[in-house]
């Protein structure tokens, strides 16, 4: 833990306001039905416990792993849900701008409008014709909307037609697991694990890979998409992390959750409204970004992202922020708590999420600018009441991101024209041992130098790094996001890194940013083409996937998708598998059998890394 923010929560202590690790504290110690995966709640018959040997089966008769198969096909919907509803989003948000052709917003990326509607078979007609047609394709993966086509049993989803590594969806379609449409899988979900329903867990476990695709393409990569339409696909950009990017005689405003739509226009309003904030004696308007906003606005416009999950609270503790603005996803509803303690104005913005005693100040796509002219005054009029508790850590690191699928492409081909080619070659040549990404959350549970350490591991072995959510708060707070990170890398990554450098005229960075969970889903784009050009399995290929402190169910899923994809995916914490021997070792050995990948478990930086790089000697080019 970096020293700003032990100073931070020790300040907190000093002004008696409760963080999460406080109130994690107080929930010890932990069920351990709820840890191992074997409690019931799915009807009033119970709750169920199962204890092997003793009780083995809730009241209706349920087996313990069809308990905990069951509790797992739900961890997986509800994050996939989460995922589908941020890209759906996305695309009625695309739908409107197309129609209207408005202020709000615009179409930014023609061309990666066009490479999508070519793929989609959409050749021809104006800007807002394409997207039109492109957004109607993109809401056929979903339940009927809007009037709209409801697609039949059979079909699976357009996305993943287009975006899918096609080896893979032969293997899936084998399996029948191809998603028919998002809200049909999900709500068959609920349905198949309620009572008197699905109990053979080799079946659920199936559906626990099904849900992975609907999370995986209706959700991340078609969420990624449609938002690089929108603002435009991310290319490297220079910023800073840390407290320290928080400006002291500024009006600060922290912007926090996912959906670009809110984060990118409260960003072009506070420009708007600077002298607003001049007027009432503050210098100007900073613009920071929280958790996967954070990464949104830094991968596009390059402003400083400076917290992960565990650090939402601090942000507010720091005595210096004027407004936190939040729309879906991984808030705390704790933030209204301090933020009474301080003058700090906390707005939510989205229908179905709201915090007792927040200002809620709807969002929407078609009155943008004055819901954010409105937010953004709420900021400027909470500075003026700012207290005398302050307290800003003064490190602040620079961080290189903007690592697009796209990006990658553009700074490999500089080496030589076919850009995979070039990650082969320093594969077969061992100069690289193989490319791990590291994704998901933090967690009170998990050592706060879990990521730091594990990466450093990584990179010392001649490991790429590549990125997303709050993995890449931790890693660029921690200096792995700049070329001081080339102290902790192995000859081979060096080496690969500074001809990269060289032929772009660029600093390039060991830890790759690809941006926030939902682009988890340029991370499968990136790992489905590679297969695709060495014509390959993609389980066959030095990759690995490491989720080292998830703590969402969101994380499950994208976990899922991975593994549905035939890449090991290390999980830590251990997942509510542990209550059934069958399935623990279904899910981290004899699945491997069945899709090429299974599930590793670590819960030290060291035990990960043998986990990971066991599986990496294993595999080849
Ligand atoms: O989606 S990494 S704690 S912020 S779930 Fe949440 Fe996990 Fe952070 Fe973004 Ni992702």
């Amino acid at each position: 833990m970096l020293n700003g923010e032990r100073k931070l929560i020790e300040k907190a202590k000093k002004e008696k306001i409760e963080l999460v690790y406080d109130r994690y504290e107080k929930q010890k110690p932990l069920c351990n039905f709820g840890l191992n995966g074997s409690c019931c709640k799915n009807c009033h018959q119970g709750p169920c416990r199962t204890i092997p040997r003793k009780c083995d089966k809730g009241v209706c008769g349920i087996n313990t792993n069809g308990v905990i198969a069951r509790n797992l096909v739900r961890i997986a919907a509800a994050g996939a849900s989460c995922h589908a509803d941020h890209a759906r989003e996305m695309l009625i948000a695309l739908y409107k701008i197309a129609e209207k052709n408005h202020d709000h917003y615009s179409i930014k990326d023609i061309k990666k409008l066009k490479f999508l509607a070519n793929k989609l078979g959409i050749k021809s007609g104006s800007k807002q014709i394409i997207a039109k047609k492109l957004v109607l394709e993109g809401l056929e993966d979903f339940r009927r909307q809007e009037g709209l086509y409801h697609k039949q049993e059979g079909e699976y989803l357009n996305w993943l037609k287009i975006r899918a590594n096609k080896k893979l969806i032969k293997k899936w379609e084998k399996l029948n697991i191809l998603p028919v449409n998002s809200d049909l899988e999900t709500s068959h979900a609920l349905h198949q694990t309620t009572m008197g329903n699905d109990a053979d867990p080799d079946h659920l476990l199936l559906s626990v890979l099904r849900l992975g695709l609907v999370d995986g393409y209706s959700g991340l990569v078609l969420g990624s998409d449609i938002s690089d339409i929108i603002f435009g696909v991310p290319h490297l950009v220079k910023s800073t992390t840390n407290f320290g990017s928080l400006k002291k005689d500024y009006v600060n405003i922290i912007v926090h959750g996912h959906i670009p739509l809110l984060a990118e226009k409260i960003l072009s309003k506070s420009k708007e409204l600077e002298k607003e904030a001049i007027k009432v004696g503050a210098k100007g308007i900073n613009i920071v970004g929280m958790c996967c906003s954070g990464s949104e606005l830094l991968m596009r416009e390059g402003v400083p992202f400076i917290g992960h999950l565990l650090q939402q609270e601090l942000v507010i503790v720091t005595g210096i922020a004027d407004a936190v603005v939040v729309d879906i996803q991984c808030i705390y509803p704790s933030l209204q708590d301090i933020a009474s303690c301080y003058h700090t104005k906390l707005i939510t913005t989205i229908d179905f999420v709201r915090i007792p005693g927040a200002l809620h100040v709807p969002f929407k796509v078609e009155d943008a600018d004055n819901s954010s002219a409105l937010i953004v005054r709420e900021g400027i009029k909470a500075y003026t009441k700012r207290g005398t508790k302050i307290f800003i850590p003064s490190e602040k690191n620079e961080v290189i991101a903007g690592f697009s699928v796209e990006c990658i492409k553009n700074l490999l081909s500089k080496i030589e024209d076919k850009p995979w080619k070039v990650l082969a070659d320093y594969l077969k040549k061992k100069k690289l041992n193989g490319i791990v990404a590291i994704v998901g959350c933090t967690n009170p549970k998990v050592d706060s130098d879990f990521h730091y350490e594990l990466s450093k591991l990584l990179l010392n072995n001649n490991i790429l790094i590549i990125g997303t959510g709050c993995w890449s708060h931790v890693a660029a707070q921690n200096g792995l996001m700049n070329m001081n990170a080339l102290q902790y890398c192995g000859s081979g990554l060096k080496e690969f890194l500074k001809i990269l450098g060289e032929k772009n005229k660029l600093e390039i960075p060991p830890c790759w940013h690809m941006g926030s969970c939902v682009d988890c889903g340029r991370i499968g784009v990136f790992f489905s083409e590679f297969a695709e050009y060495l014509n390959k399995d993609l389980s066959s290929l030095p990759i690995v996937v490491s989720s080292p402190a998830y703590a969402t169910e969101k994380a499950f899923s994208i976990a899922m998708y991975f593994l549905a994809m035939g890449l090991n995916v290390h999980i830590n914490p251990i997942p509510p598998i542990y209550g059934s021997t069958e399935i623990n070792k279904f899910l981290t050995n004899d699945i491997e059998n069945l899709i090429g990948s299974k599930i590793l478990l670590g819960d030290t930086p060291e035990k990960a890394f043998n986990e990971i790089i066991n599986i990496l000697k294993k595999k080849s080019i």
